[in-house]
């Protein structure tokens, strides 16, 4: 450490003097770290001191660094220990496939932070939201130089534990031994930290083209709805104050249509698989209507269609189940194309994303659903969607709506590789406006309950993103 401290002086990328640093504070000592890149020895050691500062670097799946700085410590990390790194762009065109997070990575990844110098811990925050937008777990962050002035504490409050090579204060202590410095900077150096302990974290600027939008309330965007049914949808989401979709994944017709009765007031929408059941008879679609009535929710026939045109208009009117006589809403996947041809008057959601681990509805396959719905804005009222906020447009035109399956009260999965995030993340992070939940409400105890808890935390997630 002493010899890695004194080259960093040596290349002058320690100054003492007066610096106003990015948080607005001014310091008597500034660290231009930026320099590395021209001493790959330099650049060498500092990577392998940064791995040794982990508990254990097999505890993470990829790193990234804070760009720009940490960029190439990242590399070289990833280079000598074979740790995967995805990059976080700084910039995000709006158009285009660019990413938020560039590289392979799988969500529920664990990230590792890698940073050269903290100081209140903004940069490493700015990085870790899109990381974890994106669907990784962000728990650590790795530094070469802790400044001490309230980065560890603000990066704690977001869930970040910070490791650090060495303090500036242990730095300046050993410049000071080895006669670089004089007392008197040391004894500047100490009382600047002193009165400069907690830096505290600018409050964040709105992401523009990539992030989760400011929200518009429900009624405004039932105004923008080009789609009947997608504007009712908001309508009742805004009467009822609910944005929970029951995804009713019972056993039978009859036991679907008794917990449609019970859970039918807490809910916007109630989605159905109806191949599903084997007691299925002609009169389901009518009987379920009159209890949609009764409770005002919308019904959704989770279908996927994902067929030519020709032969989804057939299974969308006809066979055994007559869709479209009694759904409001249906879905279809985006694989063949535009031609799905379901245009009887009513409600489209586009599977644009999917929540299950290893899913190809990513990147350009999800912006072609973007294209799609915009192009047929008549018919299409929106999306199955997982993260709209770190897509690149974000969650983009208001009049459509983001419906998110995959939620429970807290993280995790089953054993076939469905992924869960709370109705508070994928509401308030995620920048989704439905939450779809199965098995949280119907395997509870008393699911009409466990109705009311979802509906309760998705729409307090709603109402403090429309802040
Ligand atoms: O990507 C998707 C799309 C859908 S529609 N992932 C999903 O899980 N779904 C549906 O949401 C799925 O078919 C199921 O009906 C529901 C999730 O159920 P849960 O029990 O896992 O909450």
């Amino acid at each position: 450490m002493e010899s890695l401290i004194l080259q960093l002086h040596d290349i002058s990328a320690v100054k003492f003097g007066e610096f106003k640093l990015k948080s607005g504070i001014s310091s008597p000592i500034y660290m231009d770290l930026r320099l590395i890149v021209s001493y790959p020895s330099l650049l060498r050691q500092i990577s392998r001191g940064l791995v040794a500062a982990v508990p254990s670097s097999s505890l993470y799946d990829v790193i990234c660094g804070v760009p720009y700085t940490a960029l190439p410590i990242a590399t070289c990390i990833s280079f000598s220990s074979g740790l995967p790194m995805v990059m976080r762009r700084k910039e995000i065109k709006d158009y285009g496939t660019a990413n938020a997070i560039e590289g392979a990575f799988l969500p529920n990844q664990t990230c590792l932070v890698v940073e050269d110098l903290v100081t209140s811990g903004a940069s490493v925050i700015e990085t870790a939201a899109p990381l974890r937008a994106a669907g990784m777990n962000v728990t650590d962050a790795v530094v070469m130089i802790d400044r001490e002035q309230g980065g560890r504490e603000n990066l704690a409050e977001k869930g970040i534990v910070l490791h650090s090579m060495v303090t500036l204060r242990e730095m300046v202590r050993i410049l000071k031994e080895k006669e670089r410095v004089s007392e008197e900077t040391q004894k500047m150096v100490e009382r600047f930290l002193e009165e400069n302990q907690k830096v505290s974290v600018p409050a964040p600027v709105a992401p523009t083209a990539a992030g989760v939008r400011h929200r518009l309330p429900y009624e405004e965007r039932a105004k923008m709805a080009m789609n009947p049914t997608g504007k009712k949808l908001f309508e009742i989401m805004a009467q009822k104050e609910t944005n929970l979709c029951l995804a009713a994944d019972v056993a039978t017709a009859s036991e679907l249509l008794d917990l449609a009765d019970k859970v039918g007031l807490e809910i916007c929408m109630l989605k159905t698989h109806v191949d599903t059941l084997p007691d299925f008879t002609p009169d389901f679609g009518s009987k379920l209507r009159s209890i949609a009535e009764k409770h005002n929710f919308l019904i959704f026939e989770d279908r996927k269609f994902a067929d030519i045109g020709n032969t989804v208009s057939m299974q969308y009117a006809g066979g055994i189940f007559h869709i479209l006589d009694w759904a409001d809403i249906t879905n279809a996947h985006i694989i063949s194309g535009p031609g799905i041809g379901l245009s009887h008057g009513r409600g489209l959601l586009l599977l644009a994303e999917m929540s299950s681990l290893g899913s190809f509805a990513t990147g350009d396959y999800t912006s072609a659903a973007v294209k799609i719905a915009e192009d047929h804005s008549d018919f299409v009222i929106g999306f199955i969607s997982v993260n709209p906020a770190s897509w690149p447009s974000g969650p983009g035109n208001p009049s459509f709506i983001h419906a998110t399956p995959g939620v429970q009260m807290v993280k995790g999965g089953d054993a076939l590789g469905q992924q869960y995030n709370t109705p508070e993340s994928v509401i308030e992070e995620r920048g989704s406006d439905v939450i779809i939940v199965g098995r949280g409400i119907i395997n509870a105890k008393n699911p009409a309950e466990a109705a009311l808890e979802y509906r309760l935390q998705g729409w307090n997630a709603y109402l403090v993103s429309c802040k």
